[in-house]
């Protein structure tokens, strides 16, 4: 059973006390998994490989005497759709004679910027990578491990192929000799599609057998650190790596590695296809571009919203349909439990790259959680935290301790606010990678602007 935030929210609790009092302890066990990236039909839960959307006991019952625990497959644009409709004509014309700084340049012009959430310009970081000999390698990242996020496997389950044939273009671009496909286990329809289309594509002589490898995440949320990542496609212990040197210099195996995130390349394709203007036309409160939001939480219609990437939380509120009946709107998480939480008063930032940073926080994967009066933000912070003891890889002391003690201190009646601040500030000076450097925030803004609730 998923209890992240949005879970918890729908009441994954009730779910699994619900589960543990009438099923047979012997033949049914209940686990804790967050997150299943499925914030948008929450509460959720996986049997074998099956998920159950809105999750209810009965639900379970059926689901257990039906017997069948596949992932169901969704209609999605497959190759031969996709190649009807002019797809992959751009990449054999850009590797039949194709200059690979001119693509740089249209990438450079859109604005488009890292969508995993560090949001590194996409385009220097080719520069980067090519600026090292090399056999090269390139890296996607399909970890989405961040609770509340969800647009990767919304893209991937509709149109895998702009991902795909953005990682080919990318590939190119960088003379990357083969790309990884580091995809989470939690998205089996999503690992079954690319299977098929990956096959498909070496069945057209698109690529050769093997150049593109399909490899499975196990549910850590760290193997989304690009440095861990790699550590994994390696086959070792998922643990971030000491930088420099970085990935763009000593990636997989030592060499140079391009790494991106499954949405920038889907935004690769449609630049190079399309022209820079499919993202840095748009233009609002000041920002260029668009963002994929995954909204969840207390809203009407929780989903992946494309929407221009100066939106405020309002705007997204109401592209949601406004919020769920008999809620009202109290406090938002901009970008997953690493953004913390801001207060409804603070309702008219652009969410985007840049923006949040003087109010504490950050866009990161553009993963929005909203609040409502229904809903502490103590206990909401408290599960982010509880997010990160769980997931800290243990390799650093100031995150392994630090998020263990956090839990502890958040946890009682009335928050130490000294003790935890100097906490916070131990974590977020000395810890390796951004998992404890940002585990802070959702304890700092909760002080800040929830001070009644600590
Ligand atoms: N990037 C992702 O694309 N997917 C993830 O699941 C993911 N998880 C991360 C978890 C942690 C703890 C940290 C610190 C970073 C994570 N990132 C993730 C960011 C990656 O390290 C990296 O910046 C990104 O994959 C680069 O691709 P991009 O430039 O296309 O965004």
């Amino acid at each position: 059973v998923c209890e992240s935030l949005s879970c918890e929210l729908a009441g994954s609790e009730a779910l699994i006390a619900a589960l543990e009092k009438g099923m047979d302890p012997k033949k049914i066990r209940v686990l804790r998994a967050p997150c299943m990236g499925r914030c948008d039909t929450a509460p959720v839960l996986e049997i074998g490989h099956k998920h159950i959307d809105n999750a209810t006991p009965s639900k379970v019952e059926a689901a257990l005497a039906d017997g069948h625990f596949h992932a169901e497959i969704p209609a999605y644009e497959d190759f031969a759709a996709y190649k009807a409709a002019g797809g992959y004509a751009k990449l054999a014309e850009l590797r039949k004679s194709g200059d690979w700084e001119e693509v740089q340049e249209t990438v450079l012009a859109s604005g488009l910027r890292g969508l995993g959430g560090a949001g590194f310009p996409s385009g220097r970081k080719w520069g980067f990578v090519r600026a090292n000999p090399g056999v090269r390698y390139l890296a996607v990242n399909g970890d989405e491990g961040e609770p509340g996020t969800f647009k990767d496997r919304y893209y991937l389950e509709r149109t895998p192929h702009l991902m795909l044939e953005g990682m080919l273009i990318a590939a190119w671009a960088v003379e990357a000799e083969r790309s990884f496909i580091y995809m989470r286990d939690e998205y089996p329809a999503v690992l079954e599609i690319l299977r098929r289309e990956i096959k498909a594509l070496e069945g057209a002589g698109i690529i050769l057998k093997g150049e593109v490898e399909l490899r499975r995440g196990a549910g850590a949320y760290i193997c989304g650190e690009e440095s861990a990542m790699i550590e994994s496609i390696e086959g070792k212990r998922g643990i971030p790596r000491q930088r420099p040197p970085y990935v763009a210099a000593v990636g997989i195996f030592d060499r140079p590695t391009l790494v991106h995130n499954v949405e920038t390349l889907h935004w690769v394709t449609r630049i190079v296809r399309e022209g820079p203007e499919v993202l840095n036309s748009t233009e609002k409160n000041g920002r260029k571009g668009l963002r994929s939001y995954s909204v969840s939480g207390r809203v009407a219609k929780p989903g992946v919203y494309l929407l221009p990437a100066g939106s405020t939380i309002t705007d997204i509120i109401d592209a949601c349909g406004g919020m769920a009946e008999g809620h009202a709107f109290k406090a938002y998480q901009p970008g997953g439990p690493s953004s913390g939480l801001l207060p409804a008063s603070m309702s008219d930032i652009p969410l985007d790259f840049d923006t949040l940073q003087p109010h504490g926080t950050f866009i990161g994967s553009a993963a929005v959680v909203v609040l409502s009066d229904k809903d502490s933000a103590k206990a909401a912070a408290l599960n982010m935290l509880r997010f990160f003891e769980s997931e800290s890889c243990g390799q650093c002391t100031p995150c392994r301790v630090g998020c263990e003690k956090a839990v502890k201190l958040m946890q009682a009646d009335k928050w130490d606010a000294e003790l935890l601040e100097d906490l916070c500030q131990v974590m977020g000076d000395a810890s390796i990678c951004g998992l404890g450097q940002a585990a802070p925030n959702p304890i700092r803004l909760t002080m800040k602007h929830f001070p009644d609730e600590v």
